[in-house]
């Protein structure tokens, strides 16, 4: 079986697939894409769509975070990514849905505002990539890739307040998760990955990785994935980071 994994430095939901391959003990050449040029690559690819993560298999295409658990465990059914007991599947199912259409976004934005106010930790998101020309070069000419991403994230300065401002009440959804061991039990499964590789992102962002690390969500996150590359200085307005710092406040939606 040849497994090829194209996937940005950084990107979250390409390290839940790089991390989900390795719990499976699947050998893939990982390729590593520049932001915003990736999507003309796997556009040219022939992937259905413009976002990384994307896997390859003996030529078959497979894209998506959620796309890729599911063809994982039809390759390679042991250790399962999703439990056999059917209300317990649903309970992981929701979890990896949350993880995806409610978590990821919002970190993507604020990774994305942080980058395009301060670029120079864009060396460190790219620690171990290869991306085919010098990583200096590529992190030294990336400006205008950082301002053109961060516009296709809509990564605004009111969109970015808003995701700070939910932020303790996603987080909190985790830990009721953990809690209550749909996430974090012995066996890692497809929604630790998935949600765990988000948290784990954000807490590259020193602003955010205070209020995380010590609560259940990161420790999930930095089991799932304890070394993510990137580190960002603080860089955002301390007015936004109020409602991370009250713990009492927005409750889980
Ligand atoms: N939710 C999807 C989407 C993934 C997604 O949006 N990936 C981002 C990277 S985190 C991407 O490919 N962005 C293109 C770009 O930034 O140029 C998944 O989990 O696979």
């Amino acid at each position: 079986m040849k497994v090829k994994l194209y996937v940005i430095p950084g990107s979250h939901p390409a390290m839940a697939a790089r991390r989900m391959l390795e719990l499976k003990g699947i050998p893939y050449k990982r390729v590593d894409l520049m932001p915003v040029i990736s999507m003309g690559v796997m556009k040219a690819l022939r992937f259905p769509g413009v976002t990384v993560p994307g896997m390859k298999i003996d030529g078959r295409r497979i894209q998506g975070s959620r796309a890729i658990s599911r063809e994982l465990d039809k390759l390679v059914p042991e250790p399962p990514l999703f439990p056999s007991d059917p209300a317990h599947r649903v309970a992981v199912e929701e979890a990896e849905r949350f993880g995806d259409e409610d978590l990821q976004h919002p970190v993507r934005q604020i990774l994305w505002w942080a980058l395009r106010k301060d670029a120079s930790p864009l060396r460190s998101y790219s620690t171990g990539a290869r991306l085919g020309v010098p990583i200096g070069l590529a992190v030294r000419t990336a400006a205008p890739i950082v301002a053109m991403d961060a516009r296709v994230q809509k990564a605004s300065d009111g969109n970015v307040r808003r995701d700070l401002a939910a932020l303790p009440g996603l987080l909190q959804r985790i830990d009721d998760w953990i809690a209550e061991e749909v996430l974090n039990g012995e066996q890692l499964n497809a929604a630790d990955f998935q949600i765990g590789a988000s948290v784990r992102l954000a807490m590259t962002l020193q602003d955010l990785r205070p209020q995380i690390e010590g609560r259940p969500a990161g420790e999930l996150a930095m089991r799932v994935a304890p070394n993510y590359p990137g580190d960002a200085p603080p860089v955002l307005p301390s007015a936004w980071l109020e409602p991370l710092r009250d713990r009492s406040a927005a409750p889980a939606t």
